[in-house]
């Protein structure tokens, strides 16, 4: 139960997730119901203020013997009116990236994640054509942080985002809204502006996408695939030629004749209601090899569950899933945790992910069982 060799062990955060703060990002502000969407459990707040923990949080995960962090740097920090990039910002996240060194973390850097900054909304976002330049100018102004740098995501979950960029879109009980198509068509440009960019500053670019692991009912395989088409797969097609593509699977989704089906009442669910599915995570890995014929690695997988062992449980299915394709001959080259922290999950602090909680109050950190455990996984490059 080996890994190959170089195999890269880590975890993942987004910005605003955990770094408390981030006030001049749209979701703050529709937080607060200053910008259109539906109402949230919570505001994000202060989430984890891995903004100024981030020493912290990166050691305790050195210390369990993980050796990649991956974190998103924020547009609107960084960018908070167009045009104007705050050096203080930049500099702040320098010195992530070399706290990341320091502690022998390889930092693998997301440029976007879910987040924009409040002018880019309020000018539409990704509903305008305009956005694929202001992509494009933020990822310039990014990249002197990139030296040295080896792997860079471009864009979180453009499939998510895409369906995202209606503010107002509603969410099913089960599978996803199709997505925007003009503003697929911009993420893809986007994206394939922000490659070359990258590569221009010696890093390896890719994007993480969102697979779903479309199950057809039998009988339902043409409804599958055009379900996941606008979905999953364009964004996975668009991968093609980058330097590695991102998987980031959590459940799956059964495909009946009439599209998504209901869970099972007896299956378990998650704290996101999601199915508990470990095997997710295989799937996702052999549609992007197909798909994008370049190497996989797994950005984000992990379970919100309030039993650590549990978590545990489903890592080791998610982490038995990704060697059966390494023997099939995919070439998967890095498992990276979701998440490092319990963090804010889009509207609620309840669902928990990490592998390290803490506490609201006083924000000290508590590392469970789980992070011990990926980080003497990662020691062994084996199951
Ligand atoms: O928390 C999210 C993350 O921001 C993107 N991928 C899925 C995670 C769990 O829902």
């Amino acid at each position: 139960m080996k890994f190959p060799e170089g195999f890269l062990w880590g975890a993942s955060t987004a910005a605003h997730q955990i770094e408390g703060g981030n006030v001049n990002s749209d979701w703050w502000q529709r937080e607060w119901g200053h910008l259109p969407g539906p109402p949230v459990e919570s505001p994000s707040g202060d989430a984890a203020d891995s903004y100024h923990r981030y020493p912290e949080d990166m050691a305790l995960l050195a210390h369990a013997g993980l050796r990649a962090y991956r974190f998103s740097i924020e547009w609107a920090r960084i960018e908070p009116e167009k045009g104007w990039f705050s050096r203080a910002a930049l500099d702040h996240y320098r010195r992530m990236i070399g706290t990341a060194r320091d502690l022998r973390l390889e930092p693998v850097i997301t440029l976007h994640h879910f987040t924009n900054p409040v002018w880019f909304a309020r000018d539409g976002g990704w509903r305008t054509d305009a956005s694929v330049d202001a992509f494009r100018r933020y990822v310039e102004g990014v990249l002197p942080l990139l030296d040295g740098v080896d792997l860079v995501c471009t864009i979180n979950e453009p499939n998510m985002v895409s369906v995202l960029a209606d503010p107002e879109v509603g969410f099913p009980s089960v599978g996803l809204p199709p997505g925007i198509p003009a503003v697929t068509d911009r993420l893809i440009a986007a994206h394939r502006a922000a490659v070359d960019l990258v590569r221009s500053a010696g890093a390896r670019a890719g994007w993480s996408v969102a697979t779903q692991a479309y199950q057809p009912e039998p009988g339902a395989e043409a409804v599958a695939a055009a379900y996941g088409a606008s979905r999953e797969d364009v964004f996975l097609d668009a991968a093609e030629g980058d330097d590695w593509v991102g998987v980031q699977a959590y459940t799956r989704t059964k495909i009946g004749p009439d599209g998504p089906l209901p869970i099972p009442h007896d299956a378990e669910r998650t704290l996101t209601g999601w199915e508990y599915y470990p095997p997710a995570v295989g799937e996702g890995i052999r549609n992007a090899w197909r798909r994008a014929k370049t190497p996989v690695y797994v950005t984000e997988n992990g379970i919100a569950t309030a039993d650590d062992d549990r978590r545990i449980d489903y890592t080791t299915g998610a982490l038995e899933a990704v060697l059966a394709c390494i023997q099939e001959g995919v070439d998967v080259r890095g498992y990276l945790h979701w998440s490092a922290l319990d963090n804010y999950e889009w509207g609620s602090f309840r669902p928990t992910f990490g592998l390290i909680a803490w506490d609201p109050e006083t924000f000290e950190r508590h590392p469970k069982r789980s992070l011990d455990w990926l980080g003497r996984v990662a020691q062994a490059n084996a199951l």
